[in-house]
């Protein structure tokens, strides 16, 4: 299984880009953390990203709640990740049929697969979405998590949904599929030789049990030694945190060592 495996000897597993550079950015920096920048002009977000780059596999960005969006910004973010090594993750979650998908990640104002290496859908649709955004995101060399579980209490997304959500993975295969966003390893039932998913996690904050309107929170180590995922996106618990620069940058690396260390425990070092 997945879990009893390297990041870097994972890495070998994968025939997608972004997979491939993900898995080597992780081993290279130690970092299985991705830090969610959700804040709402491209200064603030720039910022955020300069403080814990050096900390993250992955930046993670909502760029419709950034109110000057524009092509300086990503030409900002893009040299950035360059330069301090990490993925961009946009958290676009589409949801529509395979046309129209088609069009909000290639087009409008945002142009999602020009800059984003790695997206996210939901399997409601069905497989359309994935052929749909596939069509898009293939020649580019970018790749897709299909939303498997949320964070959020109460949401819908579970028991047989789950299970429809990994059958779709596979029968898409890796080639854009390359995991899921969940909250524990939804691809140990069935597995087939050979198959590798990246399982990325919300809901990671040590500071507080949950937010007002239905987040949940764990721990770095449930998530990743509990539960055996692969990635801990952390927002407000990093973004958030009071006392200005400093404490961001020392709260990344907090996060970084926690999310590192549980990795480490699981592989019996
Ligand atoms: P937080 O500040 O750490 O609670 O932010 C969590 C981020 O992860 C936020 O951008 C959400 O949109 C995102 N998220 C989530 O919290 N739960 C989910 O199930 C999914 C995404 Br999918």
């Amino acid at each position: 299984p997945s879990t009893t495996k390297t990041y870097a000897s994972r890495a070998e597993l994968h025939s997608n880009p972004t997979a491939k550079r993900l898995l080597g950015i992780m081993e290279r920096k130690q970092s299985n953390l991705c830090v969610s920048v959700d804040v709402t002009t491209a200064e603030e977000v720039l910022e955020v990203v300069r403080r814990v780059g050096k900390s993250v596999c992955m930046v993670k960005t909502h760029c419709d709640i950034i109110s000057d969006f524009s092509k300086a910004f990503v030409d900002e973010i893009t040299r950035l990740s360059d330069e301090m090594d990490f993925i961009i993750f946009e958290d676009r979650k589409f949801a529509d049929i395979g046309n129209t998908v088609t069009l909000q990640y290639a087009s409008g104002s945002h142009t999602i697969a020009s800059w984003s290496h790695l997206t996210n859908a939901h399997p409601l649709p069905g497989p359309g979405i994935i052929s749909g955004l596939a069509s898009v995101g293939v020649p580019l060399g970018r790749a897709l998590l299909l939303l498997a579980e949320m964070s959020s209490k109460d949401n819908l997304a579970t028991g047989h949904y789950t299970r429809e959500a990994v059958r779709m993975a596979r029968e898409a295969g890796p080639e854009f599929v390359v995991g899921f966003i969940a909250m524990s390893r939804v691809d140990q039932e069935g597995a087939k030789e050979g198959e590798d998913f990246l399982v990325m996690t919300p809901g990671v904050g040590l500071h507080s049990a949950g937010d007002k309107m239905g987040q949940q929170y764990r721990t770095p180590r449930e998530v990743v030694y509990d539960s055996g995922c692969d990635v801990i996106i952390v927002g407000r618990g990093i973004y958030g945190i009071k006392g200005g620069e400093e404490k961001v940058k020392e709260e990344a690396e907090r996060y970084r060592k926690e999310g590192w260390a549980a990795y480490e425990e699981r592989l019996g070092r």
